[in-house]
């Protein structure tokens, strides 16, 4: 059994050892990076069960690959081993300031997780848990990959919750062939138009859909239920909308924490799916119309997806609300070592606090808190705050955040 399975492409990554351009960097100090194996790990430190779904070469990267995240406590055993294809790495430059940008030269063409497909990837393992983690990464590797996410996002009875972190990784479309690289931006907005819960960036919205501002971002995306805009320093807006009525269980949702179906389970308080929610089961507000406006979505969003979808998992993606709801919640401030893999470390505070059925403020905070670990170091992981001071933190009035 399983919490939250993550699938992606994860690469061995070569972190310099003084900044400076590629050309000058003398020495590189292996770690690991993959947004959504970051993700597990980091769900695996907090104590829950977490499940990495990929495909990696037989040679050295692929094992040490699966050997740190198994050794983070994620699962592994879905993770398929390809004899004909190479393990992707890739090398990350510094600047003297980290807010600064920073090179990143990938080698992960034809990497054996850009083989990962509709074919050979194991559903029962991908849809085993409460919550489904992918991201736009994997949309970007080949066509086999963005038809795999296609197929995961599909509208399905009873699929988990599915989680989309847009990402965005302009380089890596520019990269493929022909008019698919100019797509890339459709293809992200048409994913998390068929999601649950949705992160994506400001800055990251704006240079791929040309939308400014969180409010329009909720326009260009109105079907998850869950929405996370991410604004740097100055914090997150996370939009919760319309989602399955009251006699749906609102698990996920529950404002006072996990009810007493709430159960310990891998060392974390898991809200327990209610009674009404296998498919069908839950009465649901009408799934709002959608505006195409210029954007395009691509394939079309069918009714039943995004905040119509009956999640097997009971979670909601958000407590049941009778409008859209923005709730706006300030960052850490810290000192910012290496910005790479913050994204990750938020998507899986908040992923965490929602398996706890705890309120969006907190969710937000939670990501807040395993950012702040992250920004602080220069590799994509760290240990993330234990529970008991997160919960702490979480809680401490407003004036002491932001
Ligand atoms: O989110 C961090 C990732 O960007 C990094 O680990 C590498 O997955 C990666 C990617 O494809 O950019």
């Amino acid at each position: 059994a399983t919490d939250v399975v993550c699938l992606g492409e994860s690469m061995v990554t070569f972190l310099p050892s003084r900044p400076g351009r590629l050309a000058d960097v003398p020495a590189f100090r292996r770690g690991i990076g993959g947004a959504e194996s970051n993700v597990a790990c980091a769900l695996a430190a907090a104590g829950h069960r977490a499940t990495w779904v990929s495909r990696v070469g037989t040679d050295g990267f692929g094992d040490h690959l699966v050997e740190t995240v198994a050794g983070y406590g994620v699962a592994t055993g879905a993770v398929r081993r390809d004899p004909e294809r190479p393990t992707g790495i890739y090398f990350r430059t510094a600047t003297d300031r980290a807010t600064d940008g920073h090179e990143v030269a990938y080698y992960r063409a034809g990497s054996a997780a850009s083989a990962m497909s509709v074919r050979n990837v194991p559903y029962e393992d991908v849809f085993a848990g409460r919550v489904l983690h992918l991201s736009g990464i994997t949309a970007a590797l080949s066509a086999d990959c963005l038809e795999l996410l296609h197929d995961l996002t599909a509208p399905r009875a009873g699929r988990p919750l599915v989680s989309f972190d847009v990402n965005h990784r302009p380089g890596l479309w520019r990269g493929r062939a022909g008019a698919v690289g100019a797509a890339g931006p459709d293809v992200l907005l048409g994913l998390a138009r068929r999601s649950d819960l949705v992160f994506v960036g400001e800055d990251e919205a704006e240079e791929a859909w040309g939308v400014r501002g969180a409010d329009a971002i909720r326009e260009a995306l109105p079907e998850p239920g869950l929405l996370v805009v991410k604004r740097g320093a100055d914090g997150v807006t996370v939009f919760s909308g319309l989602c399955p009525g009251p006699s749906s269980s609102v698990a996920g949702g529950a404002e006072n924490g996990p009810g007493p179906g709430s159960s310990i389970a891998g060392g974390a308080e898991i809200a327990q799916p209610g009674p009404n929610s296998e498919p069908g089961g839950a009465q649901f507000e009408p799934v709002r119309r959608l505006r195409t406006g210029g954007l395009g979505a691509e394939p079309p969003v069918r009714e039943g997806a995004g905040r119509g979808q009956a999640p097997r998992s009971g979670l909601t993606p958000a407590p049941a609300a009778a409008t859209d709801t923005a709730t706006t919640v300030p960052a850490l401030r810290v000192d910012v070592v290496a910005p790479v893999g913050a994204g990750d470390a938020f998507a899986a505070g908040f992923l965490s606090a929602t398996l706890r059925g705890l309120p969006v403020r907190d969710r937000a905070r939670h990501g807040h808190l395993m950012a702040a670990a992250v920004l602080t170091v220069p590799g994509d992981l760290t240990q993330p705050p234990a529970r008991k001071h997160a919960d702490r933190l979480a809680g401490l009035d407003d004036d002491a955040w932001g």
